[in-house]
């Protein structure tokens, strides 16, 4: 377990009392200067720690932790979080969701949250950085729709994750397939995974992983430039206890908007879309596409427009911004 993380859960379970710097040093097997540095960046971060130079460092309320007992205090919805698993470390919450999807019966609407993510994952096994301070989440979901329609619940998460932050102040756009971006940079990455026989779904694992008080210093060196966090944009750590429980109630009605009139979700996609209108370069499995971003379909798929006139409807992909001068 990272040394920041290991702290924040020793002083978790000393439920409010003070623990001092000696033995946090002992125990951890670092030096007194190392835990109050560990310590700083954690208050940096939002969580409520405190630190007296007699009697050491203490977590002076839960309030900054997503446990479910934060998170559904004042939750309004009727499926999503009404089950709740919270870990302080886990390798992927997406993948703890489908062990739990598989083996039980009655998890629709189950969410699973982490304060870190050891192994989080990115789409095709590509690796999700997911340190202290980010909201790691993933909601198992029993749609009653066709393997094919589940693709449409990637939109329903950007949209949902796009709105949830434009209630904290920050102007989030939608990057197709499955990126949030703020001011270009990417803030949030979503992974929708489902398992199912050729005509029913068993269950769709909804992950989404939102760097809301992340250090962008901190995170590797190649990701720096293209990421951003809630954070680093408002100058400030934002309530992450508030935004999961938006984000939540958020989801929740557009996931029942997916079911009864899926246009009115691709409208709002639309209006929050950061990609129609830009040159763009598709990689999907079988071939690269090359056009302008004309739109996207009732079904979900992106619309392109090649330079042959010709139009391309693409469900899955990477997609990469080109700029109007490689015409
Ligand atoms: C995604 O994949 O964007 C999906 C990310 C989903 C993460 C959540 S966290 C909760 C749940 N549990 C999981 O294990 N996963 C989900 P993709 O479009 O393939 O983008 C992956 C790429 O994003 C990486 O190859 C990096 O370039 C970049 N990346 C990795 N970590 C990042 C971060 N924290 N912020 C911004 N970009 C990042």
């Amino acid at each position: 377990m990272p040394y920041e993380t290991h702290l924040l859960s020793i002083l978790f379970s000393y439920e409010g009392e003070h623990v001092s710097g000696k033995m946090l040093s002992e125990h951890l097997g670092i030096s007194r200067a190392t835990v109050s540095k560990y310590a700083q960046s954690l208050k940096s971060m939002g969580y409520h720690v405190e630190s007296s130079p007699k009697l050491g460092y203490r977590l002076k309320d839960y309030s900054s932790l997503l446990i479910p007992k934060n998170i559904k205090r004042g939750l309004r919805t009727s499926v999503v979080g009404k089950k709740m698993l919270h870990f302080f470390e886990i390798s992927s919450t997406n993948s703890v969701a489908r062990q739990i999807a598989s083996q039980f019966v009655d998890t629709d609407g189950t969410v699973v949250v982490a304060e870190c993510q050891t192994g989080g994952k990115g789409r095709i096994n590509r690796p999700w950085v997911s340190p202290l301070g980010g909201v790691w989440l993933s909601i198992i979901l029993k749609p009653n729709v066709s393997p094919n329609e589940t693709v449409q619940l990637t939109y329903v998460t950007a949209v949902s994750v796009a709105k949830t932050l434009k209630t904290f102040g920050l102007d989030a756009r939608i990057k197709w397939p499955n990126d949030v971006l703020i001011g270009g940079r990417k803030v949030c990455g979503i992974l929708n995974e489902i398992s199912a026989t050729p005509d029913r779904v068993n269950y769709v694992i909804i992950g989404m992983g939102i760097n809301a008080n992340v250090d962008v210093a901190k995170l590797p060196l190649e990701l720096r430039e293209h990421a951003t966090s809630m954070m680093r944009e408002l100058g400030k750590p934002v309530d992450r206890v508030a935004l999961v429980k938006q984000l939540l109630m958020e989801f929740e009605e557009n996931y029942k908007l997916f079911h009864v009139q899926f246009s009115s979700i691709i409208d709002e996609w639309k209006s929050l879309s950061d990609t129609i209108g830009k040159r763009v370069e598709i990689k999907t499995p079988t071939e690269r596409i090359e056009g302008d971003a004309v739109g996207v379909d009732t079904d979900g798929g992106l619309i392109v427009r090649t330079d042959d006139g010709s139009i391309k409807r693409v469900l899955c992909g990477d997609c990469l911004y080109l700029k109007m001068s490689e015409r």
